[in-house]
């Protein structure tokens, strides 16, 4: 685990702990679980990317300018509507400028990812 996962590990329980699993609800059939999430087009916000096996990569020159990993992702009903969300974190790596991490709370409208909310964790200068 690295000083980041560290980091935003306790915002992530924060998380989902507020939006912890109604009692009865099915856990392991909702839609947002049967994406692959690993490889999809997502609006983080700031620009769309398309990630391929959990990576985003913009290169110049054989180096990063702006790449993204999705580290981890996870499910848990955060905003309280019955629908669970999916939370990817995701490391960025600005051309070695800095790397961070942040996690992505992604809920399904229409079938397609829409982002909910976006937690900053920690920013690393390099
Ligand atoms: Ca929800």
């Amino acid at each position: 685990m690295s000083q980041y996962s560290k980091m935003v590990a306790p915002l992530l329980a924060l998380v989902l702990a507020h939006g912890a699993a109604k009692p009865g609800a099915a856990v392991g059939a909702e839609p947002v679980r049967q994406r692959d999430w690993m490889n999809a087009e997502y609006d983080l916000g700031n620009g769309r990317f398309v990630f391929v096996a959990g990576r985003y990569a913009d290169l110049t020159e054989g180096r990063c300018a702006v790449c993204l990993y999705i580290s981890e992702v996870t499910f848990g009903d955060v905003d309280g509507d019955g629908q669970e969300e999916a939370i990817l974190l995701i490391n960025s790596d600005l051309g070695g400028a800095a790397t961070s991490l942040g996690a992505y709370v992604f809920g399904l409208v229409d079938g397609k990812p829409v982002l909910g909310a976006h937690i900053e964790g920690a920013t690393e200068e390099t």
